[in-house]
């Protein structure tokens, strides 16, 4: 567990609307609630708009999905590899967003989509920005499971100078606010072993994405 000198998990501010709760999530069985859903809804790896394959592994559950295929980036309700709605977003995830985003100062968050990364060794998220959503009232509650992963968080300009925070093992990130469009993105995972997750990292992304 993340913690201070009095054993408190401590909380690292990124920006104006934006923290890191270090060690928020563990001590809940995260990683077999992702296992279940993505034995209903695989990770894939989506296309972009360009046809190129994403290397980050992605399912989703709960009533909105993020996609990415050729057609565009959006949300959808039914996932389009299995033709069903996505899996239930757990009553567990559910609370742990609320909960988080309630100690960073954001009243009321009830997301309505939750996009699962899975990271093997070598595979990286480039800098971007969460704009795919009808509203950016709401904040964007975020937890990193199983490796480390050293994300960038820069500012609302592409070329501003990003700061790099190494994200472990059930660290929560809460941003939103005049945070809400900050460009951020993932370095190329590191190889590693983590006992929750073996050799991957699982990044859990919780968004209020269609209209409220
Ligand atoms: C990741 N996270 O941690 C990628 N987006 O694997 C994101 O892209 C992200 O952590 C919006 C808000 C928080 C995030
Ligand atoms: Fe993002």
């Amino acid at each position: 567990m993340e913690t201070d000198l009095f054993g408190n998990r401590r909380d690292e501010p990124l920006a104006d609307g934006a923290m890191i709760l270090r060690g928020f999530a563990l001590d809940r069985d995260l990683v077999g609630l992702v296992a279940a859903i993505a034995h209903a809804a695989p990770f894939r790896q989506m296309l972009t708009p360009g046809g190129k394959k994403i290397g980050v592994e992605m399912t989703n559950c709960g009533p909105l999905g993020w996609i990415s295929d050729r057609r565009g980036y959006r949300y959808e309700t039914l996932d389009p590899l299995t033709g069903k709605a996505w899996p239930a977003m757990p009553q567990a995830f559910l609370a742990l967003a609320r909960q988080a985003a309630g100690h960073a100062g954001f009243a009321d968050f009830t997301p309505d989509a939750c996009l699962i990364n899975r990271y093997a060794p070598g595979v990286k998220m480039g800098l971007h920005q969460d704009r795919d959503e009808a509203g950016f009232d709401a904040p964007i509650v975020s937890v990193s499971l199983g490796l480390p992963a050293v994300f960038q968080f820069g500012g609302l300009d592409r070329k501003d100078a990003v700061r790099r925070h190494e994200l472990r093992h059930g660290d929560v990130v809460v941003w939103g606010g005049p945070a809400r469009l900050a460009w951020h993105g993932i370095l190329t995972l590191k190889p590693g072993a983590h006992p929750a997750t073996g050799q991957t990292r699982i990044n859990l992304t919780f968004r209020q994405a269609g209209q409220r």
